[in-house]
């Protein structure tokens, strides 16, 4: 009886020790995912009356200029589906705090689709509304700026001028499809051990586009 309990106990800790093996090897992959498919994570906020920032079925509404489908499961998230977004109008959507102690070669991917609003002048393309990545170490007291491999689209996003008059580079135009992102979160992680990221997306004071569309989230290390 002794004996057989001995076993039993002596099986219980090597499942438990799978049992956390297993969680250690997740924990140390992936840190943070988001589909937007159920109990969704990432949170939104906005300057604007009507948060332009959502998560819907793509192939529910018949807004010109929207994807047909989500890139992964049923669900992403976007500017307003119903409509155009709106003018004037400057959203986050952010990420919980994503610890990365001790974590190392650390990544972000995304898919993202998008239509906003460009302009000419003297045969020049420029970006009037756009989005660009974010990262706070300090819970949004201070932001820098994020940048996927290869580079934004745009170099400056007239929707992002400051007080100052200065602006910074982001995602403009439009993509036929959704395209895979890359960001090395490597740079950052030097810096603090936690950061939220956001996606901002800010338009300017006239004509609205179908906007901006994102699934399949994924924070790595190795
Ligand atoms: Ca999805």
């Amino acid at each position: 009886m002794a004996f057989t309990r001995k076993i039993a106990v002596a099986l219980l800790s090597v499942l438990a020790l799978h049992g956390s093996a297993a969680a250690a090897t997740l924990a140390r992959n992936v840190l943070f995912r988001e589909t937007f498919e159920d109990a969704v994570q990432m949170t939104s906020t906005s300057r604007t009356q009507t948060p332009q920032w959502t998560v819907a079925d793509p192939s529910q509404f018949l807004t010109p200029g929207l994807p047909a489908r989500a890139a992964h499961g049923r669900l992403c998230a976007g500017t307003k589906f119903d409509s155009v977004y709106d003018d004037s109008a400057e959203d986050l959507l952010y990420t919980p705090e994503i610890d990365f102690t001790g974590k190392m070669h650390t990544t972000l991917t995304f898919k993202a689709f998008y239509e906003l609003e460009t302009y000419s002048h003297a045969g020049t393309v420029f970006a009037a509304d756009g989005v660009r990545l974010l990262a706070t170490p300090d819970q949004g007291q201070t932001w820098l700026l994020l940048t996927p491999s290869g580079g934004y689209p745009f170099d400056s996003v007239r929707a992002f001028t400051d007080a100052q008059g200065q602006t910074t580079p982001g995602f403009s135009g439009s993509t036929a499809h959704w395209k895979r992102y890359r960001v090395d979160l490597g740079p950052l992680i030097l810096q603090s051990p936690k950061w939220i990221i956001a996606w901002e997306f800010a338009s300017d004071s006239s004509v609205g586009k179908a906007g901006f569309f994102l699934d399949d989230i994924k924070v790595t290390a190795r």
